[in-house]
């Protein structure tokens, strides 16, 4: 107990066990390097020289002594490394149904994403009873991956994936779950301010937060989308694509196939995005524009505000939008003076 007060928490599957190895080697050499000084110091003394001619007999070797010797350390020695490569297989090799987080190190801070769900964090939630396996990258500079709680410990290499895993614990000593995540490797002058939190949370806590995702903007959305493979901002149009969105929004009505017309208006817009052959613009027949109702509602709303900045009647609504909401206080401004 008072051994274990010494190192941190052990808040992860393995930490114990990492621990109860690192106590054996560690005790082992205690005990040789005590026996070894000790009786080195006791010859040392009883044997020393007590007058000017004094002889030892001749004597080679001793057969058991020496095989005493070679023999107890050899299986000590063998001992440890097969509890070590054992644990040292487990420690690295992630369980199938490991739940993957990507984190990528960069001067100073940790950035971590779960692919899942298209959640960014710049903490590292993680749920309990659940294996994590984190793959690690750099954008720059070696970093390393250091949650001394959990026992893990990796480099973050730049063009290179590492990975590393744990199963987070809950502990009485530590209910809220909370841990430090350290860079350890020098990697420049904030090297020593580049940590991060790790939070251990319950399933379904974890769930609300990994499934609470900010939708992405418009503007990331058009080359994320691949928009801007048939749609540009400059009014050309390329070929095989479409309209091009400059000023788009500024045509109130759309002659369409069919002898149609629609009022251009972000229910347009919005049809346009996610049934594209319900409303087909005249002069693009050849060209099949991909739905995208799978997009999420919000950030299809994003994209609709990202068109209609591409014109001056779109510009003008969206000013007229931004007075819906509720008078922002002036307070801030004026106390400053
Ligand atoms: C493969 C090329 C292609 C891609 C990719 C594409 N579009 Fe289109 N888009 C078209 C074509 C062609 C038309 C015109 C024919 C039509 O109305 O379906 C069009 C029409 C539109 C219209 C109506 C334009 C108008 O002038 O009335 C909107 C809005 C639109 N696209 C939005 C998007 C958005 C948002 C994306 C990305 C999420 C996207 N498009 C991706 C080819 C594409
Ligand atoms: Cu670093």
């Amino acid at each position: 107990m008072f051994l274990l007060s010494l190192m941190p928490e052990q808040a992860s599957t393995v930490a114990a066990e990492v621990d109860n190895l690192y106590w054996f080697i560690h005790i082992v050499c205690v005990i040789f390097f005590i026996i070894i000084t000790a009786g080195t110091m006791y010859f040392a003394f009883k044997y020393q020289g007590k007058g000017p001619i004094q002889r030892t007999i001749h004597f080679t070797h001793n057969l058991y002594l020496e095989i005493t010797w070679t023999l107890i350390p050899t299986i000590i020695i063998f001992f440890m490394f097969i509890w070590g490569f054992e644990l040292f297989i487990r420690l690295y090799k992630a369980p199938a149904n490991a739940m993957e987080v990507r984190v990528i190190g960069q001067r100073w801070n940790w950035s971590f994403y779960y692919p899942q769900t298209g959640k960014q964090s710049s903490e590292l939630v993680v749920p309990t009873g659940k294996p994590v396996k984190l793959i690690i990258t750099s954008n720059d500079v070696l970093h390393s991956v250091f949650i001394p709680d959990f026992r893990v410990k990796i480099d973050a290499v730049p063009n290179r994936y590492t990975s590393l895993w744990f199963e987070a614990l809950i502990t009485e000593e530590n209910k809220e779950g909370i841990h430090d995540m350290y860079c350890a490797e020098y990697c420049g002058k904030d090297h020593s301010k580049m940590y991060s939190l790790v939070k251990v949370v319950s399933p379904a806590e974890f769930t609300t937060w990994v499934n609470d995702v900010q939708p992405r903007m418009g503007k990331d959305l058009y080359t994320a989308l691949g928009c801007n493979s048939c749609h540009t901002l400059d009014g050309t149009k390329p070929p095989g694509g479409g309209p091009s969105w400059k000023g788009l929004y500024d045509i109130e009505t759309r002659a369409l196939e069919k002898n149609k017309t629609r009022g251009v208006d972000r229910n347009y817009l919005e049809d346009s995005i996610k049934n594209p052959q319900m409303d087909v613009v005249p002069g693009y027949e050849g060209v099949t524009m991909p739905g995208f109702a799978h997009v999420k509602e919000a950030e299809i709303q994003n994209l609709i505000t990202f068109i209609l900045e591409q014109s001056e009647r779109g510009k003008k609504e969206l000013e007229e939008l931004k007075k819906q909401l509720p008078a922002e206080e002036k307070s801030k401004e004026e106390t400053k003076k």
